[in-house]
Parts: structure tokens; C-alpha cells; sequence
């Protein structure tokens, strides 16, 4: 058995941001369309009429100021709601594997590694933009990487089950080092014309190299453990699949085709199962929470970050112990407690133990328990 090691993390941030400000200026305006153009069935009572999203609320709701978006004009456009991505052709690199690349190389350079030195590609993500062939075999040949490659999805959980396939599969020497990266373009995946979610997400790319600890060229992080959870629940769910065609009206654009949830009950029912599995999985690995220098939190809500950082530690975390981006980000799925990671872990120590945990579609919750080293 060998020890497997963090030793590289790359984020691909996309250039264009989208204030709360900007956002609702957007949303408000479609709204106002929507309800002229709805005007007779909202005063017959058949239609809704939309009401104004508001900065405030958002932020207040959620903690998020800003979001990175692939395109930005597509979806700030009232009569769109939705980005702007131009197709390619087969033989041009995905939009997945370009900026999982992006992310990649600064990952790669972090641990001091060519990509011919990776034997194993994971794609972990909350959407891939095609059934087959794998991003991540792309991704493979267009970074010229060597072994195989993988997708998978466990939503906003990717990348800490991800982390654990490829610390198991270093661990026991089936490959030597894996590069495990998570390209999240949630905004093609978000309802922007829903008020109660339009403020929710942002785009990003995120890498994790993980190799055997003795071949780490500089300082590391040890994955001391890592302990994955399931519990099926309809409260986060999205209905677009392979199937859809093949449904009366199914080609229709269908509100539950994108992202939907019952955010109240996500927030109720899931802090309890992320503070049990924190909470178990130190307890199993012989650490108390006060042994923890730093949560590396999931980044979905920022009350909801606080709430299970004053579980986890008995106490209300210093603002250094549990980084958020969300702010800057906002929810970027399975990337937010890699960013929170990989923007809050240089300044840690020899020794130093932190825990990085990602929660939501599923259920699904990833633990990862990390020891710093030198
Ligand atoms: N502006 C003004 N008012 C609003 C707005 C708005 N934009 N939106 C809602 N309101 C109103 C509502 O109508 C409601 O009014 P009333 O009380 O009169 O009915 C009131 O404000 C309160 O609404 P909510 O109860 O909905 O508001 P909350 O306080 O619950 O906040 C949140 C909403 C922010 C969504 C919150 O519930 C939350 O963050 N919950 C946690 C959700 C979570 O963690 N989800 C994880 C999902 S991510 C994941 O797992 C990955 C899935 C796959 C990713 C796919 C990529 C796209």
C-alpha cells in the first residue's frame, strides 16, 4: 500500500463576472417582458405574473455577491436567459476539456509534473456536456497524458468522491498519479428565468493532482482518509436525460429539464447529514474536531456553511478556520471546496490536519481528512 498525496491544485477562473446588481437588473427586465406579454392570463388569473428579484435578498439568502460565467451576455439578455455558447465541431476540443485543461496545467505545475507523468484522468462534474465519448478521455489525449480515463457524477459531491476513487486507486498501486478535475458550466444548467434559483451559480474549472507521497517533489497534503455518503432525495433533481425524446412533448423546454430544488428542505435535511459525517468520520480516524486547523466546506450558502462549521467545532468557526468563496464564486458545484481548498491551504503547516466536505445532489456528502506535510 502507498500513501497517496495532494500535491497539486489548479483553478480556471472565466474572465466574465456577473454582479447581484447586474444580475436582477437582467432578471427584473425579463420579468416586466414576461408580464406585459402575459398580460391578459395574469389578469384572468391563469398565468402568475413575475415578480422583481432583489440584490438584497440575494445576498442576505445566500451570501453570494458576484459569479464567473462562460457568456455573459446571452444570459443577461431578457429576451435569452440562458448562454450564449457556440457549437463545435467534433474534431475541436469540447468546451468541458478546454477549460479543465486550463485548471489542469496550473495543477500540474503546482506538483512539479509534466502531464505525461499522469497515469490516470478522472472527470468529475455535475454535468458533462455529452453521453460519450468520456471528457476525460479527451482530456487525456489533448493534454497527452498516459493510462486511461473516466467520468463520473455525483453532483455538487464530484470531487471528494472523485478524490477518494483516486486515493484508493493510488493507495493500492493500480496507478502511480491521477489527475481528477471538475469543469462545472452551471449556468447551462440554470433556470435564469426562475427568481427563486437565477442568483444560485457560476462557472469555473478546478484540478487536484493525487500521487504517491515519496515521489511529491515539494510540500503536500497527505489524504490521511476519506469516507463518501449517499441518501436518495427528490429536493435537488434534474429530469433531462437520454429519454427524453422518446416522450410525448418531450423535446419541449421543460422547467424540470434544468436544475430544480426545494431549497428550505435541502438546507434542513442536508446540515445533518454533513455535521453526522464530519463528526463520525474523525471520531473513527481517532481526531477531535479541535485537532482540524481548517474546514474546506462545500460552497452552496454561506448561513448554511456557518451552521455546520458551528456543529462540526462546538463552537462558531474564526473566519480563517472555514474559508468561503462563495462571495466570489458563488455555487460552482463539486469546484467550490476546491477553490476554497486550493485559495486557503499555502499558509498552513508541518502537521497541520484539515478536512475538506462537499454536499448536495444525491443526497451525496464527501469527507477527505488531510495531514500538511513539510
Ligand atoms: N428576490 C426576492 N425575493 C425572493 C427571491 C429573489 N430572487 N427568491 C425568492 N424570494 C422570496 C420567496 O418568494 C419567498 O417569499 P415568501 O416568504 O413570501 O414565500 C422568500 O423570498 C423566501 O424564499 P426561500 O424560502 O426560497 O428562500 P431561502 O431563505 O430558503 O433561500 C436559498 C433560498 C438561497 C436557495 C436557500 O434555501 C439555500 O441556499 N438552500 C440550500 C440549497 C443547497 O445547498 N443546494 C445545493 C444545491 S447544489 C447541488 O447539489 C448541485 C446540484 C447540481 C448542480 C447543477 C449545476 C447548475
Amino acid at each position: 500500500m502507498y500513501q497517496p498525496a495532494i500535491t497539486g491544485t489548479g483553478v480556471f477562473t472565466p474572465e466574465e463576472t456577473i454582479t447581484n446588481d447586474e444580475l436582477v437588473v437582467a432578471y427584473n427586465a425579463h420579468a416586466d417582458l414576461f408580464n406585459a406579454e402575459h398580460a391578459a392570463e395574469i389578469e384572468a388569473g391563469t398565468v402568475k405574473a413575475k415578480p422583481h428579484s432583489s440584490a438584497e435578498f440575494i445576498f442576505n439568502a445566500s451570501g453570494i455577491e458576484r459569479r464567473n460565467v462562460m457568456n455573459k451576455s446571452g444570459l443577461l439578455d431578457p429576451a435569452r436567459m440562458y448562454p450564449e455558447l457556440p457549437p463545435r465541431a467534433d474534431d475541436e476540443p469540447g468546451i468541458m476539456a478546454e477549460i479543465a485543461i486550463k485548471a489542469a496545467k496550473i495543477a500540474l505545475d503546482e506538483a512539479g509534473l509534466e502531464a505525461s507523468d499522469i497515469d490516470a484522468v478522472i472527470c468529475a462534474a455535475s454535468n458533462h456536456e455529452r453521453a460519450y465519448p468520456a471528457i476525460a478521455v479527451e482530456i487525456q489525449q489533448l493534454l497527452g497524458t498516459g493510462g486511461f480515463g473516466f467520468d463520473m457524477n455525483v453532483a455538487c459531491s464530484s470531487a471528494t468522491f472523485g478524490i477518494q476513487v483516486a486515493a484508493d486507486m493510488v493507495r493500492t498501486g493500480s496507478v502511480r498519479r491521477v489527475l481528477m478535475v471538475n469543469p462545472e458550466i452551471c449556468s447551462g444548467h440554470l433556470e435564469w428565468r426562475d427568481r427563486d434559483c437565477h442568483f444560485i451559480f457560476g462557472d469555473v474549472a478546478t484540478a487536484v493532482v493525487i500521487e504517491r507521497a515519496e515521489d511529491a517533489k515539494g510540500p503536500r497534503f497527505d489524504v490521511i482518509s476519506t469516507r463518501c455518503v449517499t441518501q436518495f432525495s427528490n429536493n435537488i433533481r434534474n429530469n433531462n436525460g437520454f429519454l427524453r425524446r422518446t416522450r410525448d412533448g418531450g423535446m419541449e423546454d421543460r422547467r424540470d429539464m434544468l436544475f430544480m430544488q426545494e431549497g428550505r428542505r435541502v438546507f434542513k435535511q442536508v446540515v445533518p447529514i454533513v455535521n453526522e459525517l464530519i463528526t463520525s468520520h474523525l471520531a473513527d480516524e481517532g481526531f477531535e474536531a479541535d485537532n482540524l486547523k481548517r474546514l474546506w466546506l462545500h460552497q452552496a450558502n454561506k448561513t448554511m456553511n456557518d451552521l455546520i462549521g458551528k456543529k462540526v467545532l462546538g463552537r462558531t468557526p474564526e473566519p480563517h478556520e472555514q474559508p468561503n468563496i462563495l462571495q466570489d464564486y458563488a455555487n460552482t458545484s463539486s469546484a467550490g471546496s476546491i477553490i476554497a481548498f486550493s485559495q486557503n491551504s499555502a499558509d498552513l503547516v508541518d502537521g497541520d490536519l484539515g478536512l475538506i466536505c462537499s454536499f448536495g445532489a444525491g443526497y451525496s456528502a464527501g469527507s477527505v481528512i488531510l495531514r500538511r506535510v513539510a
